[in-house]
């Protein structure tokens, strides 16, 4: 059977899914649907609970997703990781083993405009910066809906790994650690080459604090705090054990959200922001997978739609040395709300800087987190020598990267970098890693030369001891490598992030070509230009979702209780 109505021939009727075989209603989320599957199989944690493959397809990172986002009733089911991983997946009703896409809603047979229904606060995009805005808008009492076009929510920021930068929090306190928003705001500024909008980088250096408590109070752990490159001091903010940052934002937001009973609706692409001819927004035009074109009538609309690293044509127009290059971005992250945004009238800023992360796993679109670096890895090249400061910006650790032989180097680290960060974990479980249990033995089997690795890592453990790193100044170095196994995973640049998109305010109001901000129209999170300038510095995008998406829904929920 190459779709799930026919594999559930003789087993269950229409009836049994749809609730009437004659009238069938299929709401855009698919969230009736849903239901009966979870009452016929269980639930995705006990489908995880109850599986013993190597790879859990009901146990990932993903979190609590709908069964209908890999399991498609009317056409082949393929399982929604293909996006980014290769894995040998069979499914039912499908079997698709092969990378696919995954198709925002069409947009080719629109069907006239159906309904109009009534809202305060639009939020388009459900990633941290959606879900943030949501709430906080739904908290200052207004009516809110949020559209995503992708099958599941989540966003970009479900992708977060290394943490969540922040300055003068209670848990550097505690920790000690010696930390100002100024500092914050220099190493922001410094990192971004200085073409950040220095207003808006403040704003992210000031409310970082009170951005993790307000995650916090919500129910995130974020009690260990780590380092990335550029950061004069530790202030990345994870989980304990140094866990993934953005599947447990995005968990903690999702439940927040479920609980206040916001309405959220997946499958839902906005294709237009609409105004009244006169400047001022008064709601979107969202075409819904089942249902077709329909309006909602709004006070404000913020656009928290991501960024556009995996839109691999715009990408390549505006950068073309970076055509055919991998990207560690989820497939819906093509730059849509940005768009919609210029179509109201926005003025972009920064549109052609364009992030590489360093460190994506060669054999995959895995991004390997720049946490590894922090918590003490080391970058080796082919030839067994390192050749860059791990910890510089990303910009130079990428250019060095692609400047050795094979555009690609070894991320090299031993059991004691392993064991201080839970989330190396996931690179084992998904083959990433290669093992020896000497030096020599680790360096036969990537082929690279043995006497020069030993030689590298003893120059290393020397830094280390001597707190001084002549060859390539890296200022932080936390741990040697000296405790076998050792271990490597083969990386290559990708495209991870852009930096430009929609001007916006301190207030987070879109900024329109004449210098003005639209009335009603909001931005926050990676869709909007001017927090990061050039660069942007690892654990700053998380920190800016957050932050940005609470000024967004306080500013749209005030705009609406007195439009
Ligand atoms: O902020 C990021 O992009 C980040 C911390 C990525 C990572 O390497 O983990």
């Amino acid at each position: 059977a190459e779709n799930l109505a026919k594999a559930h021939v003789g087993k269950a009727t229409c009836a049994d899914c749809h609730g009437s075989a004659k009238k069938v209603v299929v709401d855009d989320s698919e969230a009736a649907v849903n239901a009966k599957c979870i009452n016929c199989h269980g639930t995705l944690a006990e489908l995880g609970k109850n599986s013993h493959e190597e790879v859990n397809p009901h146990k990932s990172h993903l979190g609590e997703i709908n069964c209908t986002a890999c399991h498609h009733g009317h056409t082949a089911s393929w399982a929604y990781c293909m996006n980014c991983h290769a894995f040998d997946m069979k499914i039912p009703g499908g079997g698709a083993t092969a990378h696919k896409s995954a198709a925002p809603v069409s947009t080719a047979k629109r069907k006239p405009v159906k309904r109009t229904e009534q809202a305060d606060v639009v939020v388009i995009g459900a990633g941290a910066a959606g879900f943030t805005a949501a709430i906080t808008a739904h908290d200052a009492g207004a009516k809110v809906v949020i559209i995503e076009k992708q099958p599941i929510t989540g966003g970009n920021s479900m992708l977060a790994a290394g943490g969540m930068n922040a300055a003068e929090t209670s848990v550097q306190k505690e920790k000690g650690i010696a930390d100002s928003v100024d500092l914050m705001y220099k190493d922001t500024m410094t990192g971004g080459g200085n073409l950040n909008d220095p207003a808006l980088a403040m704003v992210l250096a000031k409310n970082s604090a009170s951005s993790v408590d307000w995650l916090t109070g919500l129910g995130a752990d974020l009690s260990d705090v780590g380092r990335m490159g550029g950061a004069s001091v530790n202030r990345t903010h994870r989980p304990k054990g140094g866990s993934a940052v953005g599947a447990q934002v995005i968990d903690v937001l999702r439940r927040n959200a479920a609980q206040r009973k916001i309405d959220t609706r997946v499958n839902s692409k906005v294709v237009k922001i609409v105004e009244d001819g006169k400047g001022r927004v008064t709601g979107v035009q969202v075409e819904g997978k089942h249902s077709g074109l329909y309006t909602i009538k709004a006070k404000a609309v913020i656009i928290a739609a991501g960024g556009f690293s995996a839109n691999a044509e715009k990408v390549a127009y505006l950068r073309p040395e970076y055509k055919g290059m991998t990207t560690s971005n989820q497939p819906g992250a093509t730059g849509d709300g940005i768009d919609l945004g210029a179509a109201a009238g926005a003025e972009l800023k920064d549109m052609k800087e364009i992030q590489i992360h360093p460190t994506v796993a060669a054999a995959s679109r895995t991004l390997i987190t720049e946490a590894v670096r922090g918590n003490g890895a080391i970058l080796v090249n082919h030839e067994g020598k390192r050749f860059v400061n791990e910890l510089t910006t990303r910009d130079k650790a990428s250019a060095a990267i692609l400047a050795q032989s094979g555009k690609s180097a070894y991320l090299v680290f031993d059991e004691g970098v392993r064991k201080s960060l839970k989330q190396i974990d996931g690179y084992f479980h998904l083959n990433l890693v290669q093992e020896g249990a000497s030096i020599q033995e680790l360096a036969d089997k990537i082929k690279m030369p043995a006497g020069t690795l030993e030689a590298t890592i003893a120059a290393y453990n020397k830094a280390y001891e001597a707190k001084n790193d002549p060859e390539f100044k890296r200022a932080d170095l936390p741990r040697p490598l000296q405790t076998a196994k050792y271990y490597a995973i083969e990386v290559k640049p990708g495209v991870h992030y852009t930096m430009g998109g929609l001007k916006i305010t301190t207030d987070s109001e879109v900024i329109a070509k004449d210098g003005k901000p639209i009335k009603g129209l909001f931005a926050a999170g990676e869709g909007t230009g001017g927090v990061h300038g050039k660069n942007r510095l690892g654990g700053n995008s998380i920190s800016q979702t957050i932050t940005f998406g609470r000024i967004a829904g306080a500013n749209a929920a005030k705009v609406a209780k007195t439009a």
